[in-house]
């Protein structure tokens, strides 16, 4: 363990408040977002609605905030006329006014401090703590030089502090939604099309007539628009393939599932292309119009016959040669998904570039169906002075990887636990809407770095796991409080949306943007944050878009025509790729010259041994990671995870329905609550399963607090992705337990 001066502080200074609802979850999510429009209207009349987008989720869409005549927010609905979600939210998105109405919120600024010994906080004013953490920016600075002083972000605020981060003159910043999340399959397509897959993903769901899921559970993963899709293609009699060694919701819409051995997936990839060439099911005139190596590509899989990944993946041969003629059958209009957490086994970009080759095999990108040609509208830049050149940021710090395109947090993370040989030391961290304790593997290191800190501030609305390591805790208000900057994301047609505040932030607390320029304006950047009020860069970008904010506010979403071309290819139309040669690229020279395999090849990853099941995980439909589980409406409807179990593991080591057992895994980490048992024949017997997220340990969470187990804490190995960087998590096996291993050890 590591012990620290920085010890996790439970935040048992501030008393609990009591739990009061303002509205039943059963109430609310009862009353669905799928209201009809005689319901939407009556609701119109007696309350007044404000223009947001959600931040339950990075999906963002686009919400109406319904808010009574005393000001309290009734309702979150989706805006009919948001591309991200055709007026329907999510479970999560409807229950993001419990966001709002958690009793259990952040308050006001606390500081650290030691009374009597013990360390713990204590509240502060904004003043107070804004001018410490001024004084920690100019002391870095003078130290170290900005570079040390390192962002760790995920979601609206991030934006915001990055803009102080770099007016300050730092670059070094970092977020798990790239090494953790989607990183390699921006490597494998980019490598492979030139062109990042991004968020929402390009993939024309609606139109397709042979979705291929491998991995990915889209109906667990809610993202919005995808699962409206994905319905709509099965009742319009799309085929679905779903690849994935869990019966997952998905695998129960399909007409074939291939439970497949965890961790063989590129065999199986390559067989699928053996099978489309061998067969000449490919699609011939796309592939020498648009695509370069298919030579090389044929002669590469030649040997991986459906026979050779049968005894890999335990797909039947027949399974696969099937597969295969059906996805050729329904070619253009077929989507193999890229999938979104590919962060599994470390040759992730690899598996991307699989993914990415089979789409080009099949003519997919570009084409009705497959994938469309997306597009957004920038967003004109508020004026401010250039930012400063860094002498170095996240490209430098600890391993290189040549096509990593975003900082790494394991590697910030690297950098700062001290080492005498790393010229890029990092010594102050500022972390905003992540919770890097339950978001990074190897928690035992991300401690350790933490505990070498010279200052870490968290910017956070609850009292997460991360805030008890802080020095300094600034509570921001929720999404439904704040303005944000405007949402500009790819899709079919460019569009923007708003988020204007539906009430005033409760308690203390107070939005991203204010905190960036209150620090800004104290270490001399104000010229950075030229204005009073976020309200006013926006009203200025939006002029300049041909819109403004009192029109913005009235409509919440605006939609604008595409100005880049067609959706899709024309026939025989000349496109050149954003790859070097201009073309699709079976074969990558870059990798070649860099010395990887320039076509993805199979490696065996080790399989759990005697007594160990690989430890699986996944989405809760009914939560974003572990930011919800204290959710009053979301913790209703799903308060605890379960272990998935397969019943001939059930009775080998005689386990029953909802009995407690803890895990212990390959280094002997034990999970620090007990998680009931699931015995379910959708699980495979040398794996487990489990949703992310909950197993939270700060009491102040009063919901979530020792809610089912934490995956992220049993996640000790990795295997980092050689390309980008990306720590594959999956990797990791454990052994089931039955008594709980820390009664001797309880106080
Ligand atoms: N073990 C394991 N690790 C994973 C994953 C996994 O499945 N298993 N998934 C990976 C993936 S795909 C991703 S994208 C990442 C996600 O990683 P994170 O985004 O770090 O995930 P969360 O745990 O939800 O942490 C979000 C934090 O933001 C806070 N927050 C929420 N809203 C706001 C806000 O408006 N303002 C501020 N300031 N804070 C806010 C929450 O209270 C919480 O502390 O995790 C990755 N890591
Ligand atoms: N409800 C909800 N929806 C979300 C989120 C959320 O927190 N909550 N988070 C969003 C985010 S940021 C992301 S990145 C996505 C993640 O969602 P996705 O990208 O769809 O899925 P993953 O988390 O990669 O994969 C989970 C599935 O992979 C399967 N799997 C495990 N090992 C293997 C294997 O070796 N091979 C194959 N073929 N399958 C395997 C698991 O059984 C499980 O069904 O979800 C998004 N949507
Ligand atoms: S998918 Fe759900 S949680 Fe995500 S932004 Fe949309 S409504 Fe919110
Ligand atoms: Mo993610």
């Amino acid at each position: 363990m590591v012990t620290s001066r920085r010890k996790f502080i439970k935040i048992s200074a501030l008393g609990v408040g009591g739990i009061t609802l303002s509205a039943s979850a059963v109430n609310l999510l009862a009353s669905n977002p799928l209201l009809d429009a005689a319901a939407k209207k009556n609701l119109a009349k007696k309350l007044s609605r404000t223009a947001t987008y959600c931040e339950v989720c990075f999906w963002k869409c686009a919400a109406w905030a319904y808010t009574d005549e005393e000001g309290d927010i009734k309702k979150v609905i989706g805006n009919d006329d948001d591309p991200h979600c055709n007026g329907r939210l999510c479970p999560r998105g409807t229950g993001g006014l419990g966001m709002y109405s958690d009793e259990d919120r952040l308050k006001t600024p606390l500081i650290r401090t030691t009374i009597n010994g013990e360390e713990t906080y204590r509240e502060a004013s904004w003043e107070e703590a804004l001018d410490l953490i001024a004084e920690k920016f100019t002391e870095i600075k003078q130290k170290y030089g900005p570079e040390s002083f390192a962002l760790l972000k995920h979601g609206s605020p991030g934006s915001h502090l990055e803009h102080l981060f770099k007016a300050y003159g730092s670059d070094t910043i970092a977020e798990p939604a790239y090494a953790q999340c989607r990183g390699p399959r921006e490597t494998g397509f980019g490598l492979t099309f030139g062109s990042w897959v991004g968020s929402p993903e390009p993939t024309d769901i609606r139109d397709t007539k042979c979705l291929v899921l491998i991995g990915s559970h889209i109906g667990e993963n809610m993202h919005n628009t995808q699962v409206q899709e994905m319905s709509d293609a099965i009742d319009n009699g799309a085929t679905i393939i779903t690849v994935d060694p869990r019966f997952s919701t998905a695998a129960s819409k399909s007409s074939h599932w291939l439970p497949i051995k965890p961790a063989t997936d590129i065999a199986l990839l390559l067989s699928w292309m053996h099978v489309l060439i061998e067969e000449e099911l490919y699609n011939k005139k796309y592939v020498e119009k648009y695509a370069i190596g298919f030579d090389e590509l044929k002669a590469h899989v030649k040997p991986f016959t459906p026979e050779w990944a049968y005894g890999i993946t335990t797909i039947k041969p027949e399974s696969i040669r099937e597969t295969a003629r059906l996805m050729a059958a329904a070619a253009p209009a077929t989507i193999i998904h890229p999938g979104r957490h590919v962060t599994w086994y470390g040759d992730d970009s690899q598996r991307e570039r699989a993914i990415a080759i089979l789409n080009g095999l099949l003519g997919s990108w570009g084409n009705r169906g497959g994938f469309y040609f997306k597009e957004k509208i920038s967003i004109p830049k508020y004026p401010h002075p250039a930012y400063p050149e860094p002498k170095w940021g996240w490209h430098e710090i600890g391993e290189q990887y040549p096509f990593a395109e975003m900082g790494n947090t394991s590697e910030v993370v690297k950098a700062t636990i001290p080492n005498e040989d790393n010229p890029y030391p990092i010594k102050a961290w500022m972390i905003a809407g992540t919770n890097l304790i339950n978001t990074l593997p190897q928690r035992e290191q991300t401690l350790e770095a933490i505990n070498a800190l010279e200052f870490l501030v968290v910017v956070d609305t609850m009292p997460m796991e991360i805030t008890g390591y802080a020095d300094v805790v600034l509570p921001e208000c929720t999404y439904l409080e704040r303005y944000d900057g405007i949402r500009s994301a790819t899709n079919r047609h460019p569009s923007i949306a708003v988020r204007i505040p539906a009430v005033k932030p409760k308690y203390n607390s107070k939005p991203a943007w204010w905190i960036s320029k209150q620090i800004g304006d104290r270490i001399g950047l104000g010229d950075y944050f030229n204005y009073n009020d976020f309200e006013e860069v926006i009203e200025w970008q939006l002029n300049k878009m041909g819109t403004s904010l009192d029109e913005m506010k009235k409509i919440g979403v605006k939609n604008f025509e595409r100005t880049s071309g067609p959706l899709f290819l024309e026939e025989g139309q000349d496109y050149e790729f954003g790859t070097p040669s201009g073309k699709i690229e079976f074969y990558s020279q870059q990798l070649a010259d860099l010395g990887f395999d320039p076509m993805p090849v199979y490696t065996h990853h080790p399989q759990p041994p005697q007594g160990f099941y690989r430890l699986n995980y996944g989405r809760s439909p009914m939560h974003t990671f572990s930011r919800t589980i204290n959710n009053p409406y979301l913790s209703d409807l799903k308060s605890e995870n379960t272990l998935w179990v397969n019943p001939k593991v059930a009775r080998i080591l005689d386990l029953k329905k909802d009995q407690p057992v803890w895990l212990k895994n390959q280094d002997g980490i034990l999970s620090a609550f007990p998680i009931k048992v699931r015995v379910t024949e959708r699980i495979r017997w040398d794996s487990v399963y489990m949703y992310h997220g909950f197993g939270h340990n700060n009491k102040k969470l009063t919901r979530a607090f020792g809610k089912g187990a934490s995956d992220a804490e049993l996640i000790s190995k990795i295997v980092v992705d050689p390309l980008m960087g990306g720590t594959g998590l999956r990797g990791n096996f454990v052994s089931i337990l039955t008594e709980d291993p820390h009664k001797n050890t309880k106080v």
